[in-house]
């Protein structure tokens, strides 16, 4: 049994599509509570999270696109993912686009700093999300979150990180599209990319494993981000930056059952969903049905294999 937390995050701050706002409602009209709790869990609902009041704030590149927005919406869910986890809980953050993630991550370091525990991530993700504030073209910060949680320079408008994650203990998952600034950075990192050539070569498990057996061997938190574009646009159309060439029904459920299986995911964000731009629910009804997954949804209880 696992006691779960949902943080509602309407963040809508870090791209410009309208949409991503309506997000926590979409995953709770998709029945998110329940198919938590019918798994045997504990569910609590801590409602949205609001957005305080803005500061001012300046940043050298004036492409950048409401920063004061993003500044506050990551400070407030740092805190209350720390809050979350300091229950002993799992935080599942319902998004909101993918900028939630610079305040999420930071609670979940904040907590496994102070419990002395190395935090390792998981990005599931079309993209790679390394843009600084400073190299961004578009001026989305939902394209920078990984940058801020390695440590890179150009995010003097945010709070320092607390304690950065050493590129080693970051994995890409399923990328397909990436800056060539973010390209130039990820080249000076030791982060491991998983993009889908390699995925196609090695197979979705293979990756995955080695990454959780790092994990597990250090004794680590696995803070997992799952953006919607991670899903082919083909069973996931509500999401405003489609990629083709994403991972199917059945390799995502895999994904969420390898998790599982680990026992060691102990944050999770669920971002990008634009309900607006959904068909009949059925994103939101996929993700939450990925949710199941990882929670431990099975379709026949095997005695679990040991892992690794
Ligand atoms: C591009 C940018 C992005 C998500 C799009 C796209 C970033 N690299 N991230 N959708 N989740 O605008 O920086
Ligand atoms: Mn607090
Ligand atoms: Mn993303
Ligand atoms: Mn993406």
């Amino acid at each position: 049994m696992t006691r779960t937390i949902l943080i509602g995050a309407p963040v809508d701050s870090g791209q410009r599509r309208p949409g991503c706002l309506m997000g926590p409602a979409a995953y709770r009209v998709a029945g998110i509570a329940a198919a938590i709790r019918d798994l045997g869990h504990g569910v609590e609902d801590w409602g949205d999270v609001a957005l305080p009041d803005l500061r001012a704030v300046t940043c050298a590149n004036p492409a950048v696109d409401q920063l004061p927005e993003t500044l506050g919406w990551t400070e407030v869910l740092a805190d209350r993912v720390d809050d979350a986890l300091s229950e002993g809980a799992m935080p599942v953050i319902l998004g909101g686009d993918h900028s939630l993630a610079l305040g999420s991550v930071s609670g979940a370091a904040a907590h496994a700093r102070r419990s002395g525990r190395p935090l390792f991530l998981l990005w599931l993700d079309a993209h790679s999300d390394f843009h600084t504030p400073m190299t961004t073209t578009s001026g989305n910060l939902h394209g920078t979150p990984v940058a801020y949680i390695a440590g890179r320079d150009g995010f003097e408008a945010f709070p320092p990180f607390p304690a950065p994650i050493p590129a080693d203990r970051i994995c890409l998952y399923g990328i397909r599209s990436v800056d060539p600034a973010e390209h130039a950075a990820l080249l000076e990192h030791d982060i491991a990319i998983n993009d889908m050539r390699v995925l196609d070569e090695h197979g979705i498990v293979a990756p995955l494993r080695s990454f959780l057996t790092k994990v597990r061997e250090a004794g680590g938190m696995l803070h997992v981000s799952l953006d919607v574009d991670f899903l082919d646009p083909s069973i996931a159309p509500a999401v405003g930056t489609t990629v083709p060439g994403g991972t199917t029904f059945r390799e995502a459920h895999l994904v969420m059952e390898l998790l599982h299986e680990s026992g060691l995911v102990t944050s999770l964000d669920l971002v990008e969903l634009n309900p607006f731009l959904d068909d009949r629910g059925r994103t939101a009804k996929l993700m939450v049905d990925l949710v199941g997954s990882l929670m431990g949804r099975k379709v026949f209880d095997r005695p679990t294999r040991s892992f690794t």
